[in-house]
């Protein structure tokens, strides 16, 4: 009897985590769906250790983000709007979009809609931003 309720008990963790792992999994793909609206703008991003390298501006609209890891180890993008740079996090910024997991040599696209304003383009992944992976864009009219 007692093996019985263990082994219960040991189904419903698995299921509990099956779940959770599921969620995740859908979560982290949705960001690597083609978008459905056609975007105004690409923009090239190369993630590395340790900057993100992109143009410096781009216009106002939907922009597709294409983004390339050539380091080696995992990244992310995040964009922000306004907010400034502070160590490892923009103060005051708001997030517009990120990516999830980007393993090294991987690519991963993120479709946002931006209006003018400055922005900033960084890898949230802690100590990567501090370490150096942030870049300024600035949307135009
Ligand atoms: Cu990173």
């Amino acid at each position: 009897m007692r093996s019985l309720k263990v082994m219960a008990g040991l189904l419903a963790l698995l299921l509990v985590a099956g779940a959770c792992g599921y969620g995740e999994t859908t979560a982290a793909t949705t960001t690597t769906e083609e978008p459905s609206v056609t975007p105004d703008f690409e923009v090239a991003v190369a993630l590395s250790e340790w900057a993100v390298g992109a143009e410096a501006s781009v216009g106002r609209g939907e922009v597709r983000f294409n983004v390339t890891n050539g380091g080696g180890t995992v990244h992310q993008l995040a964009i922000y709007r306004g907010g400034s740079l502070s160590g490892d996090s923009i103060d005051g910024g708001e997030l517009i979009g990120r990516t999830g997991n980007i393993r090294a040599d991987g690519t991963d696209a993120l479709q946002v809609s931006l209006d003018p304003g400055s922005y900033w383009l960084v890898c949230p992944i802690s100590g990567h931003t501090a370490a150096g992976m942030s870049a300024e864009l600035t949307v135009g009219s």
